[in-house]
């Protein structure tokens, strides 16, 4: 962050935080005192808590997240030639990226996504250069989205500096895939509740019909974002294991459609058989862990419609865990749905339960938890809150608590407590903005 600049205040244990937008001054002199010019367009990227509905997203199954008013901002402008070059205030490492051939540094773990974005422009805008100041105040490696905060934000920025028009869904386009090519299959929750947040309101994202819709945060209720103090590598075996899980839903989903004489659609998401009958008892058949060349042979489909990743190869030997990760999948998407239907009842403790249950079956089924996020959010739930869940990918990282504003002081303090911290109240905020 800029040394002195009147930026987003960092939020005090155990106060609530006014927020404000990011001081625009600021941004730009710290830019014009790097590139000796000052920027085009700035963008503000807000991060993420997902209050519910998690790994359900690649699955085509919907999700109920917030954006938070931490985040990420970025700054370009235009240059002559053909080199993208970005510095940040957050990040190690300045990054120069030959914009018609962008291929990542790998001493610079963010350039990954640097080089995503500018192939994701590609089309748009072939051999441009520009100039990006990256700023912010927003946790890396940890479930709160940093990654997709700082792709959405380089994505409008650098098109903005370009003069390329971008509709919020073509960034939200755009930025999916160019975050699968850093390495991780994910869905598409992050970049569009960061691009269509509203402040004051969750989103309900579905992806098949697409949609999406506000779900107001009811008064008497607020939230604690709390670190559990493991690191959650993206680059590493976060990864591996999340990628592991895609092709165990795409395995499992094959099997059920098989058992059923389902035609399957491309691509294999669980959305496509959780409406089928006795889903529930089906699922529990399947096997615990098969690699997809055992799956493919047993039901005649093309392998490379199971383990397909945009980031290249995946182990078609590989024994993956499927029973346990669909049943996850499926009774999460549900629990979506009754989260929904309890905030708009204004139901906090029905709320708490759901992020309670949500929480065991992530430890239990599907497997990314860790002790340290099953102690911190046991922490939380016995110091006032009415439910606490591991958010975002998991394998380490942030823990959401829901709880009554009364008993937010004693939520933190028994975060850090039970982890170290940090830990901070969050608000539902707005999406990706302009500055
Ligand atoms: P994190 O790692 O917390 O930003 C990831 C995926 C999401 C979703 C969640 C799990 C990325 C960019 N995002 O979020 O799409 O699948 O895990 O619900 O990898």
């Amino acid at each position: 962050m800029i040394a002195g600049a009147a930026r987003l205040p960092t939020p005090r244990w155990g106060t609530v935080t006014l927020v404000s937008a990011p001081s625009l001054d600021a941004i730009v002199s710290a830019f014009a005192a790097h590139y000796g010019e000052p920027p085009a367009a700035a963008f503000h990227a807000p991060g993420r808590v997902n209050l519910i509905g998690e790994h359900t997203d690649y699955s085509n199954l919907p999700v109920l997240p917030i954006a938070i008013e931490r985040g990420i901002t970025v700054a370009a402008c235009p240059a002559e030639g053909a080199l993208v070059e970005a510095f940040s205030s957050n990040f190690e490492g300045a990054p120069a990226l030959a914009c018609a051939n962008p291929s990542a540094d790998a001493a610079i773990p963010w350039s990954p996504y640097l080089a995503g974005a500018l192939r994701e422009l590609a089309d748009l805008a072939p051999s441009r250069g520009a100039k990006l100041f990256i700023d912010g105040d927003l946790p890396a490696g940890g479930g709160l989205s940093s990654s997709s905060a700082l792709t959405v934000g380089v994505i409008a920025a650098l098109a903005a500096a370009w003069d390329v028009r971008l509709t919020p869904e073509e960034i939200v386009r755009r930025a999916v895939i160019a975050e699968r090519h850093a390495g991780v299959e994910s869905g598409g929750m992050d970049q569009e509740v960061i691009v269509f947040a509203t402040a004051g309101a969750a989103l309900r994202i579905d992806f098949d019909p697409a949609g999406r819709r506000l779900v107001l945060v009811p008064p008497g209720l607020a939230f604690v974002a709390a670190y559990s103090g493991d690191d959650a590598p993206k680059a590493g075996s976060a990864r591996d294991a999340y990628n592991e899980r895609v092709v165990g839903a795409r395995i499992a989903t094959a099997m059920l459609a098989d058992e059923v004489g389902l035609e399957l659609e491309h691509p294999i998401t669980l959305r496509q058989v959780a409406g089928v009958d006795v889903v529930d008892v089906l699922v529990d058949g399947l096997p615990e862990r098969l690699s997809a060349t055992e799956a493919a042979h047993g039901i005649d489909l093309d392998i490379e419609q199971l383990v397909r990743l945009t980031s290249g190869r995946f182990d078609h030997q590989l024994k993956v865990p499927v029973r346990r990760v669909a049943r996850h999948i499926l009774r999460e998407a549900e629990r979506v749905d009754q989260a929904e239907a309890a905030l708009l009842a204004g139901d906090l403790p029905a709320f708490g339960r759901l992020l309670n249950e949500s929480h065991d079956s992530l430890r239990g089924d599907f497997g990314c938890s860790t002790p340290a996020l099953d102690r911190l959010c046991a922490a939380m739930r016995k110091a006032g809150a009415f439910g606490a869940r591991l958010t975002g990918a998991g394998f380490g990282g942030y823990a959401l608590a829901a709880a009554p504003p009364s008993a937010i002081a004693a939520v933190i303090e028994a975060a850090i407590g039970a982890a170290g911290g940090p830990a901070f109240e969050v608000h539902a905020s707005g999406g990706l903005c302009r500055l």
